[in-house]
């Protein structure tokens, strides 16, 4: 049984992650009408990642006794000055969940709730890979700089990463 801090806490993660997903929407979209496919097939892959993400949570929720919440979202960002600043953002985004991961970890030691620890373990190693993800795409981007070939052979590249990403989601 979860107590009404934990639920409480799990309930902000819930947005966090519907949240995310909304988030690399946003970008996929914008992606997409600039013309970058590749790019855009990946943010669309995140963005039903982080979906996942939600679910396993309000499922873990209800079935702790739990009520998982669905709150109203905030409208992300749309527009992007460039792909370097869209994958910047998307590096800061991660950052700023795994650090979300880490306080709700710390408060399920705190509340000495230790089968809501042993849960969130995939969460935090999740964020690990995601984080280094990111961190190699912004790699790759400061690599290519304002070349237009560079990009082309990017956008068809990126495919690979998401090949490698979804291979490590677990079905449960
Ligand atoms: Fe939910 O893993 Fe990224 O944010």
């Amino acid at each position: 049984m979860l107590s009404k801090k934990i639920e409480e806490a799990l309930n902000k993660q819930v947005r966090v992650e519907a949240e995310s997903s909304q988030i690399y929407l946003a970008m996929a979209c914008w992606a997409e009408v600039k013309g970058l496919e590749g790019v855009a097939q990946f943010m669309y892959d995140q963005s039903d990642e982080e979906r996942e993400h939600m679910l396993k949570l309000v499922k873990f929720i209800n079935e702790r006794g739990g009520h998982a919440r669905i709150s109203a979202l905030k409208e992300p960002n749309v527009t992007f000055k460039s792909f370097k600043e869209m994958f910047e953002k998307l590096f800061e985004h991660e950052v700023f969940v795994s650090e979300s991961i880490n306080d709700l970890v710390h408060i399920t030691l705190e509340q000495k709730d230790y089968s809501t620890h042993n849960f969130l373990q995939w969460y935090v190693a999740e964020q690990i890979e995601e984080e280094a993800m990111a961190r190699t795409i912004l790699d790759k981007i400061n690599l290519i700089g304002d070349d237009k070939g560079g990009l082309y052979l990017f956008d068809r590249d990126i495919q690979q990463l998401t090949v490698a990403s979804s291979a490590s989601t677990p079905t449960d």
